[in-house]
């Protein structure tokens, strides 16, 4: 069974966390639908979507990839970089509670889920203004038994890694090369974002399907022609907050 966890907008998300964009009026009740379309292109792709409760006194908590990582063996509960999101990792941890081992981020360290790409057995961390390299140190006590690897990846211009880039298939990254070293990912296959659409490169895979943002028309047509089978959602609202599509679910599979 896959399960998607997803968390009701806040109604304080006009009060977000913003690094690389201006502030701009967010429409609630359009933010709602928009994520209500996202759910529903969730379980189209054939995820049980569980729902947790919206959170009035913290803004940012729709975006829940950033508070886990979930591997099969064990889950990540994240020390956010931003102090205003810290709190919304207690709710999540006792929604994975009944699915996985947890172990928690400590300080010094930050991570945010938005920083880690997992492509199979390696995880890739975002050295951004959020995540930090304690973060990636603590992670490879924990995960490296397990057999992954954990390599720092430095990030600009764009607040996670996963803004940067994201896995479309089993060997294939979509990036963006001005935020993100190309050379750092080996072996994949990578297809590069239309360089007018810098934000094109987040895009979620689950259950054999990809979800896609409504706004970067020319990567869509890339993605398109190479006969990948894309969901598309509008979430403009979501953009205005400084999230994409990966960061308003966490996907993982359970027995
Ligand atoms: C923040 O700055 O933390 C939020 N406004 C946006 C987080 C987006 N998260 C993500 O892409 N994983």
């Amino acid at each position: 069974m896959l399960i998607a966890i997803t968390r009701e907008v806040s109604p304080a998300i006009a009060h977000c966390e913003l690094t690389h964009l201006q502030r701009q009026p967010i429409d609630y009740a359009l933010a709602c639908q928009q994520h209500r379309a996202y759910q529903t292109a969730l379980a189209e792709l054939g995820c049980e979507v569980h729902t947790l409760p919206a959170e009035a006194e913290l803004p940012d908590s729709v975006f829940v990839e950033d508070t886990a990582i979930v591997l099969e063996e064990v889950a990540v509960i994240t020390r956010p970089g931003a102090e205003s999101r810290r709190a919304e990792t207690a709710s999540m941890a006792r929604a994975l509670q009944p699915y996985r081992l947890l172990r928690f981020i400590q300080a010094p360290a930050t991570v945010d889920g938005g920083d880690v790409l997992r492509v199979g057995k390696r995880l890739y961390v975002g050295l951004s203004t959020r995540s930090n390299q304690a973060a990636i140190e603590q992670m490879q006590t924990w995960l490296e038994p397990y057999g992954y690897t954990v390599q720092g990846v430095p990030v600009t211009g764009c607040l996670h890694l996963k803004s940067a880039v994201t896995q479309l298939a089993a060997d294939t990254l979509l990036i963006n090369p001005q935020w993100v070293d190309a050379t750092v990912f080996g072996d994949m296959k990578l297809i590069e974002v239309d360089p007018a659409e810098a934000y094109a490169a987040n895009v979620v895979m689950a259950g054999g399907g990809l979800i896609y943002p409504a706004n970067f028309p020319r990567t869509r047509l890339k993605l398109a022609a190479l006969g990948l089978p894309l969901k598309i959602v509008d979430v403009s609202e979501l953009q205005k907050a400084e999230g994409a599509v990966t960061c308003c679910s966490l996907i993982f599979d359970a027995e």
